[in-house]
């Protein structure tokens, strides 16, 4: 893991355009921040999903046409603290629907925190955690011969440029069969000051957030960034609808790594290019969609218009 970082760090430093990988956000400090953020006034899109999962509850469950008689298992990538899925969950246990949860994570402790208070929240769900890489443990269930539902919530495939995102729809495609759906969350393309604002908030908690990223490189790879010198820059382009945000250095200096025995130079207004939060609507899905076995089935959308959840089945 240090190694992987290292090398990113050296090639996204290293780059004309300078640039460091999202991903690494999520550190402790970094979860934490996050939480925060999801707690924003400003950072709707937590709260507009969450209201689709508790609003329309008994809508999700007849748009994935689940019945109560006919087995499926609900996997869920990249659980997190399950707030929204819950809702989900509770209405599925209640009414007796046939069906085991999955959730997939890196993290070993998120999977027991939330195995925990599923086991006192909903205690006759039946949890069955799986740690690792997505792809893995998808692997994993290539044998089982069920009909699946895929969770991809909070538009986390919003940090995926629409290539990556092409490719890994294309990977997950070639893993499930005919009949199987994903439920995928996506962040809606709107008006510049909203999106801008969720990125830009008054607490300072989202450039904090960012900012992190140059602490883990000071203190695990022992770098040298004066943080101060760098400010959050958060952009988006409402036609194309993509946010993105930058580190930007206040001032011309250098800056040394120890760990890869090397320094480099920033001049004054030098951007560092950290993470691309893609907006969404029905022509981005279906062209991401195009080389796959998807098809838009259904989506469900929150009382503002901000977030959609579609289900993409596969035929
Ligand atoms: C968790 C990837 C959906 O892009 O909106 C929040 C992360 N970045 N504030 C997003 C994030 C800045 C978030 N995702």
């Amino acid at each position: 893991m240090i190694e992987e970082f290292k090398e990113a760090v050296n090639k996204g430093l290293s780059a004309k355009n300078k640039n460091l990988p999202s991903k690494y956000f999520y550190d402790k400090k970094g979860d934490a921040l996050f939480v925060e953020i999801m707690n924003l006034p400003e950072y709707y899109l937590t709260r507009a999903e969450y209201e689709i999962f508790k609003n329309q509850t008994l809508k999700i469950i007849t748009s994935l046409n689940l019945k109560k008689d006919t087995y499926f298992e609900l996997i869920e990538l990249g659980a997190g603290d399950g707030t929204k899925t819950k809702e989900l969950l509770k209405l599925l246990d209640k009414e007796a629907y046939d069906f085991d949860y999955f959730p997939i994570d890196f993290s070993q402790n998120a999977l027991d925190n939330l195995d925990k208070t599923l086991q006192t929240e909903i205690p006759s769900l039946s949890v069955k955690t799986k740690q690792g890489d997505y792809f893995k443990v998808l692997e994993s269930f290539k044998d089982s011969k069920h009909q699946k539902v895929i969770l991809f919530l909070g538009s986390n495939i919003g940090n995926m440029t629409d290539d990556i995102a092409n490719v890994f729809l294309q990977n997950l495609s070639a893993s499930l069969a005919l009949g199987d759906q994903l439920f995928l969350g996506v962040d809606l393309i709107k008006a510049k000051d909203i999106v801008l604002t969720a990125y830009n908030d008054s607490k300072g908690i989202t450039a904090a957030f960012n900012l992190n990223l140059l602490n883990r490189i000071n203190t695990e790879l022992k770098g040298n960034f004066a943080i101060n010198t760098f400010k959050h820059l958060p952009e988006y382009d409402e036609i194309e609808g993509i946010a993105k945000s930058f580190l930007v250095s206040t001032k011309d200096q250098d800056v040394f790594v120890e760990a890869l025995n090397k320094s480099f130079h920033f001049y004054k207004d030098e951007k560092i290019h950290l993470e691309v939060s893609r907006k969404y609507n029905d022509d981005i899905i279906n062209s991401i969609i195009a080389k796959t076995k998807f098809k838009i089935s259904d989506k469900l959308t929150d009382s503002n218009n901000y977030f959609s959840n579609y289900i993409l089945k596969i035929v």
